[in-house]
Order: C-alpha cells, then sequence, then structure tokens
C-alpha cells in the first residue's frame, strides 16, 4: 500500500507499506545481485548505511545458488539473514545484456548461461515461480529490456509482447500467492514500462499497464545509451501516465544528478551498481563533486573523503590510509570506499525526503547540483 504524503510539482514523497516494513520515497536501493553487495558489505554494514530495500536478480541467483535451494533455506530474507524489504529484478533484463545465443519467443526468451553456456527457458511464469520461491517482498514483471537505437517496428510488437507477457505475469504471481507452500504469500508485483525513446508508445504501454491494478510501476529501457536529455524527455512524457498513488520506479538509475531530476520528474524508487562499483575502483561521492583518492595529491592527506558525511568511514578513517590500503590491494580499501559511497546515496534520499517534508525540494535541488560541480570548475 502506497501513501502519498506530500508532492512539490510532480515530486512524491510517499511510504510504501510492505510484509517486511515501510519503505520512505523517493528511496535508493542498494543492489546486492548474488545476495550480497560487491565491496564485501555484510548485512549489519548494510543496516549502518541506512540502506531501506536490497536488491538482488532472479537470474543470478537462478543459475548461483539455485532458487530452489534459497526456497529449501527458508527463502532469501532469512538466506542473508535480512528482515528489510527486497526486490528481485525479474531476469527480463540481465537475460538480455549478459547471454549469449539468446532467442525470443512469444513464450519466452531461450538464452545460454553467462556461467557455463547452459541452455535455459525463461518466460513470465519462470520468473514468477523463481521469485515466489526466492520470497523477495517486491517482484519485478519480465519484460524486454530493448537496447538503443530500435526501429519504430520491432519497439511496437516487443511492447505488446511486454504487455501480453505482463498479464502472464499477474496471472502467475496470483497463482503462486494462493499455494500453501509459498513463503510470501503477500508478494507484491510492478509492472515495467518501455517503449525505447517513442513517447507516443511508452505512453499507450503506460495506460495499459495502469489498467492492471499492480502495487507499484517502473520505467525500464533507460539509461540504456540515450542521452540523460532523451530520458527526462521520457519521464516528463510518461510519468503523469502511470498511477500518481503508486509507487514509481527507474531501472537502474543513476547519478546523484540523474536522481535529483528523476526526483523532481515523479520517481519514488532508484537503484543503480555505479556507488557500489566506483567505490571498488577508488572513486568516491563527496558534496563537492567526485574524487579518486590513487590520485597523487591525497598521498598526505589526513581529512576524511567528505568532511560533511558522518558515514562510519568518514568518522575514523584518512584519504591518505584509504589511498594506501588501494595501492596495497587491501580488500578494505574496496569496502571503506562502497561503504561511504553507499552511504552519500542514501543519505542524499534522506535529504531530499526532509527537503520534499519542508516543502524546499527545489532549492535543495539547486545547491546540491552546484556544490557537485564545484570541483569541476
Ligand atoms: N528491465 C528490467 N530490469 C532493468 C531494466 C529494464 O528495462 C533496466 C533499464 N535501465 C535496468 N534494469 N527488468
Ligand atoms: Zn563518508
Amino acid at each position: 500500500m502506497y501513501k502519498l504524503l506530500k508532492t512539490c510539482g510532480r515530486a512524491k514523497r510517499g511510504e510504501f507499506h510492505t510484509p517486511h516494513g515501510v519503505i520512505q520515497t523517493p528511496v535508493f536501493m542498494n543492489v546486492g545481485t548474488l545476495a550480497a553487495i560487491k565491496g564485501a558489505l555484510s548485512t549489519e554494514d548494510l543496516e549502518q548505511i541506512k540502506c531501506q530495500v536490497e536488491l538482488s536478480n532472479t537470474y543470478h541467483l537462478h543459475l548461483r545458488p539455485g532458487d530452489k535451494i534459497v526456497k529449501q533455506l527458508g527463502g532469501l530474507h532469512k538466506f542473508m539473514v535480512w528482515d528489510r524489504p527486497i526486490l528481485t529484478d525479474s531476469g527480463g533484463f540481465q537475460v538480455f545484456s549478459l547471454t549469449s545465443l539468446r532467442k525470443i519467443t512469444e513464450e519466452g526468451v531461450h538464452f545460454s548461461s553467462h556461467i557455463d553456456g547452459r541452455k535455459i527457458f525463461m518466460g513470465p511464469e519462470e520468473s514468477m515461480q523463481i521469485q515466489s520461491n526466492l520470497a523477495s517482498t517486491i517482484a519485478m514483471a519480465f519484460d524486454e529490456c530493448i537496447g538503443i537505437p530500435a526501429e519504430r517496428p520491432y519497439v511496437e510488437a516487443s511492447v505488446e509482447r511486454t504487455t501480453r507477457w505482463l498479464e502472464r505475469c499477474k496471472k502467475e504471481m496470483t497463482r503462486l500467492n494462493s499455494l500453501e507452500d509459498t513463503i510470501n504469500k503477500k508478494q507484491m508485483l510492478f509492472g515495467i514500462n518501455q517503449g525505447a525513446i517513442y513517447a507516443d508508445i511508452r505512453i499507450e504501454h503506460a495506460k495499459r499497464i495502469s489498467e492492471l491494478d499492480l502495487d507499484g510501476y517502473a520505467v525500464g529501457g533507460l539509461a540504456v545509451g540515450e542521452t540523460h536529455a532523451e530520458m527526462y524527455h521520457i519521464l516528463e512524457e510518461v510519468v503523469p501516465f502511470l498511477p500518481q498513488k503508486k509507487p514509481t520506479y527507474l531501472m537502474g538509475v543513476g547519478t546523484p544528478e540523474n536522481i535529483l531530476e528523476s526526483v523532481e520528474r515523479g520517481i519514488d524508487f532508484f537503484d543503480c551498481v555505479l556507488p557500489a562499483r566506483n567505490g571498488r575502483h577508488a572513486h568516491v561521492y563527496t558534496n563537492a563533486g567526485k574524487l579518486n583518492l590513487l590520485n597523487a595529491k591525497f598521498e598526505l592527506d589526513e581529512t576524511p573523503i567528505d568532511a560533511t558525511c558522518d558515514c562510519p568511514v568518514c568518522r575514523r578513517y584518512t584519504k591518505a590510509y584509504i589511498r594506501h590500503l588501494f595501492k596495497a590491494k587491501e580488500m578494505l580499501a574496496m569496502r571503506l570506499c562502497v561503504m561511504h559511497n553507499l552511504y552519500f546515496f542514501n543519505t542524499m534520499m534522506e535529504e531530499i525526503r526532509l527537503a520534499l517534508d519542508e516543502n524546499r525540494f527545489p532549492e535543495y535541488k539547486k545547491a546540491k547540483l552546484e556544490g557537485f560541480s564545484a570541483s569541476q570548475r
């Protein structure tokens, strides 16, 4: 159940009630593809860095350790000892971005595993069954994420099929939620809007999927090679046709700048591998822009990554020390940077929520963006 607490233009401040607790939105979900945040973060760390929702992947967990194993072990929450919300992506994106020898039919997708080349089939029913075995809080619909550029006739046919897949997902989810041995009988389902950069196709699709009365709605197929301006334009066109009283989710986005711009255009949920990936490469976010800790100028720098950050890393460690850890190839280097980066994103979302609560989001956004660009001047 989504409660719209406040709006500011199109920006929404909400509360999403789930069987695993309330999610305050706008929210950034922390990506743990294989039920672990890359960079050696533990479940305790996730609690410390203000993570509200953990995100895992159907495709990856199906291959390893296998969703049936996770089910036997009591589901993903028990498995990774995390009792807050978990969202699982459907595999609809990973199958298209990671696997080879794909063949798409009306039934679903035949592909080869990126681990051992084994032939696998996944369609809407299979994706829902796997996500039900994983017992995540929120399951994503099985969709086709169309690469850009794409020809209009292909996009039209693909989006039609994604709609038929969504109807099959909903039916299968309803069936699974009514079964005796289903772990999470209240699993929620989010639909996904597609249509590449054809606004009219996306709007038609948004109207169609809104009729299905799902628990939430994602905008997929963006951040796949289009410009930022194109992405913002699509959001401006499409979000007004998604139910305002349901959460909206922009999949796989993005930078702090992208998030601020997209909150303004009505998005509630975000996820991105960027903060963890950048952290593993010594790239850290600060309120004055991004830093590369490998830079020689930090060799004797005894200040924290960001003096305005109160994360467990900034409260204790210096840039000089973390830089040394990277040079010495110590695992701790990555861990500290990933922790700081995720805390930075989660804290920015907290600030966004507070700014919305206090009717000062436009001012907050402006000041934040000016800060980020300060170091680039
Ligand atoms: N579909 C799904 N997952 C996704 C995407 C999508 O379009 C994207 C696109 N940025 C990221 N993750 N199912
Ligand atoms: Zn910090």
